[in-house]
């Protein structure tokens, strides 16, 4: 096991939770949203930290690291992501109904991803390897799907700069989230063709990126679009 991506993953989640904080506590229009995105950070330092201090790292038959908090992280930090894109579809007084509909949706299939995605790792055989590989896969389609289609529509029916908003964000965030299946299956988790040190420094670079930098560029999205549609509701 290589310390030190664990021990550099700590401590940039930890900085980045300060940073995303302080940036955006005063932010009254996105604070909700900045709070979510610092949660979200703070679960990934305190995930980085169980990893580094060898908690919950089990070592599997054929010799394969399994990092169990990377998956308890997941299954929590992934719903808090996709719950702050229900809301910008929803503009956060949507008719409620409705939303807690999607949001179950949504949070139940990417669940359902991390948690399979963690069978597989486990998994002894091929066979069982791929299958629940497979239905990870499955649960993933559906939360793009459901981003794409449904929310997407209707995100265009709110604001135009909200709809422009929402559509930068999920843009990022599928092109971000389609790379952690890939760095899986080449990893000692699947196919074992880059090493264990590999695997966990291009999951931290991914994690930055879905975490840190897509909170900066959300905030600044939100922000544009928040302010712009202020004016719109004053101007009328
Ligand atoms: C796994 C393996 C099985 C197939 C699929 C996966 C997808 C994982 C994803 C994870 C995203 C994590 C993020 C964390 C940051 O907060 C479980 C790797 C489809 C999409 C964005």
């Amino acid at each position: 096991m290589d310390h030190v991506p664990l021990i550099v993953g700590f401590t940039i989640m930890s900085l980045s939770t300060l940073l995303i904080y302080l940036s955006g506590r005063k932010k009254a229009l996105i604070k909700n949203h900045v709070m979510m995105h610092a949660m979200v950070t703070f679960i990934a330092a305190t995930a980085y930290l169980a990893m580094a201090l060898g908690v919950g790292n089990y070592l599997s038959s054929n010799g394969t690291i399994i990092y169990f908090a990377r998956y308890i992280d997941w299954s929590i930090t992934t719903p808090i992501l996709l719950a702050g894109l229900v809301m910008i579809a929803f503009q956060e007084y949507g008719p409620s109904g409705q939303m807690n509909g999607y949001l179950t949706a949504i949070i139940g299939l990417d669940v359902i991803m991390v948690v399979t995605g963690l069978l597989s790792a486990l998994a002894d055989t091929a066979m069982v390897k791929v299958i629940w590989y497979l239905w990870s896969c499955a649960a993933f389609l559906g939360v793009l799907f459901l981003l794409w289609r449904p929310l997407r529509k209707i995100a265009a029916t709110r604001t135009l700069t909200t709809a422009g908003g929402y559509y930068k964000n999920i843009t990022l965030l599928t092109l971000v989230w389609l790379i952690y299946p890939v760095v899986f299956l080449i990893g000692p988790e699947g196919l074992q063709l880059v090493s264990d040190s590999a695997s966990v420094w291009s999951f931290l670079v991914l994690d930055v990126i879905a975490k840190v930098f897509y909170a900066f560029y959300a905030a600044r999205v939100l922000s544009k679009s928040s302010q712009a549609s202020t004016i719109d509701t004053t101007a009328v």
